[in-house]
């Protein structure tokens, strides 16, 4: 039997009125609800509001609108069955074919950063769930939609059948419906479960399968990815991405997005090997990169705070790289790279300014851990009071000190860096012991040739002792960034006075683990 009755009732309109237009151009009475009504209305489509047709007004400002057993009853009956048939012919129950119903937009509502828990309740969408779910349960008689993104596969179905739809289609939707009012519900019980703090949770899980990767770390480990990668980086050539690759590319993203200047950024194993800048020329900042460690980039990551210009393509491509992660590429860079067949080539998106607001997820023994991100960086504000040597720092060092600190919240604990303004001198990651991490990144700048004469030091958290600054002294550095905090400070400053050098309390550590 051909669709003859359709109730519309939805929060996002988008491609409603073309979508209802042609149901009713195939004969198709439309049932509406209030601000639905009038979107149709407005198309210049004749609509019967739901209160006429349930002969209800809506009540209790909108939270009751379509929950009649008119409406309910309409969806569920068994259109095949005698006594469903008998009742509904009673009570005056008239058969529904078709609900358009997408719902009220809770997850959006708290995402804000300034909701409220009653702007939040009202968001909770009872009817349309309710009318959702009566019609996937009937799915057998009932085509039940859900996603505008759906609309033109129902009228092509409708076109191919006469006006209605194939079971294979309706069955389909149904599971669609089920799948969204269960993640619509789980976005609300996760908001409502109140946080340790009493803070609302902000987060839902239920994400779907974005694809499968080749594997994880090593070949023999299985991985997926979820959720909504490609809406904050899309590829442009390249080689399948691989679980590293993403790792990489996060890691890349998050610390290019904590510079202003233009920016190029090199990694590896999620650890930045060397960030340089330059305000005339991009391939000055690679080149400032890139000396800091001319080994580690070999099969690296490149990042980059502009779009990419042929001058650095040219230097790029004389060396192998994995990705290159930049907001944009000039046309004649994306034609030097696109040579490159295996390199993988990342356009960043805005989106990803929103996903990184997102809370971190880690897996713990039987569950998950949630942390949120550690995206501003920390400490940087009124340096000048910060100082707590006997020398305040040059504005030379200041600039040093701001650029260091930036860098060394990205590099994973103990994290050591030495820098000038404009460029990192030497690196060092992950040690166990945060002096081994100094020395790693002094010999690391010996090994590159670099001098670190003049240069300051930023490590990510407390020197516990002053044997981590000594040895910073003795490669010539003249100013040190760190939170402060440790028993020892008064150490410490000691010994930077001792030697002339200037010192600051950022007051915030940026551990990375
Ligand atoms: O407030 S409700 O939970 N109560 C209802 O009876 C009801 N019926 C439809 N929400 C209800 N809806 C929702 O209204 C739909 O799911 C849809 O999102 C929205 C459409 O309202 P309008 O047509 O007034 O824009």
């Amino acid at each position: 039997m051909p669709i003859q009755r359709a109730l519309l009732s939805v929060s996002d309109k988008s491609g409603l009125a073309d979508f209802a237009k042609e149901l009713h151009e195939m004969g198709v009475e439309l049932l509406s609800t209030g601000g639905t009504s009038k979107a149709l209305r407005d198309a210049g489509l004749p609509v019967i509001d739901v209160s006429e047709f349930t002969g209800a007004p809506e009540l209790f400002e909108g939270r009751v609108k379509t929950l009649h057993p008119k409406v309910h009853g309409g969806l569920l009956f068994k259109r095949d069955d005698k006594e469903h048939l008998e009742q509904a012919k009673s009570h005056d129950v008239r058969p529904i074919d078709l609900v358009v119903v997408n719902l009220y937009p809770f997850e959006q509502t708290i995402a804000k950063d300034d909701v409220t828990l009653a702007e939040a309740i009202e968001n909770i969408d009872i009817g349309g769930p309710s009318m959702l779910r009566s019609a996937a349960k009937n799915y057998s008689s009932v085509t039940v939609v859900t996603d505008p993104a759906d609309y033109a596969r129902v009228l092509e179905d409708m076109k191919e059948h006469d006006g209605d739809t194939s079971l294979s289609l309706r069955e389909q939707l149904a599971v669609k419906v089920f799948n969204r009012t269960a993640s619509y519900d789980r976005a609300i019980s996760n908001y409502l479960g109140r946080c340790e703090d009493g803070t609302r949770r902000r987060y839902t899980l239920d994400l779907p399968l974005d694809r499968e990767l080749r594997y994880g770390d090593n070949p023999h480990q299985k991985a997926a990815l979820y959720g909504d990668f490609s809406s904050c980086f899309s590829q442009l050539q390249g080689k399948e991405l691989s679980y590293t690759n993403i790792l990489d590319i996060e890691a890349a993203a998050d610390l290019i997005l904590d510079f202003v200047r233009p920016t190029i950024g090199i990694l590896k194993h999620t650890n930045p090997c060397g960030v340089g800048q330059d305000d005339e020329d991009l391939r000055e900042a690679w080149k400032k990169a890139f000396e800091t460690d001319r080994q580690a980039p070999f099969g690296g990551v490149i990042v980059c705070n502009r779009p990419l210009t042929e001058g650095v393509a040219r230097i790029i491509s004389e060396i192998f790289t994995d990705v290159i992660i930049a907001p944009d590429y000039e046309p004649e860079a994306r034609a030097l790279l696109q040579k490159k067949k295996n390199l993988r080539l990342m356009k960043m998106h805005e989106a990803y300014l929103a996903a990184k607001k997102e809370p971190l997820i880690r897996s713990s023994p039987g569950g998950f851990m949630v942390m949120d991100r550690d995206h501003t960086t920390l400490g940087l504000d009124n340096l000048e009071e910060k100082v707590v040597t006997k020398r305040p720092p040059t504005q030379e060092e200041m600039r040093a000190m701001r650029f260091a600190w930036r860098v060394v919240k990205h590099v994973k604990s103990n994290a050591i860096v030495y820098a000038k303004s404009d460029r990192t001198l030497g690196i060092g990651a992950g040690q166990m012991s945060r002096v081994d991490s100094s020395r790693i990144a002094v010999w690391k700048s010996q090994e590159a040739g670099l001098s670190l004469k003049g240069s300051v030091i930023a490590s990510d958290a407390m020197f516990p002792f002053a044997d981590g600054l000594q040895a910073a002294i003795e490669a010539g550095a003249t100013a040190c960034v760190q939170p402060g905090g440790s028993i020892r400070d008064e150490e410490v400053i000691a010994a930077a006075d001792a030697a002339g050098m200037a010192m600051i309390f950022t007051g915030h550590r940026h551990f990375r683990h």
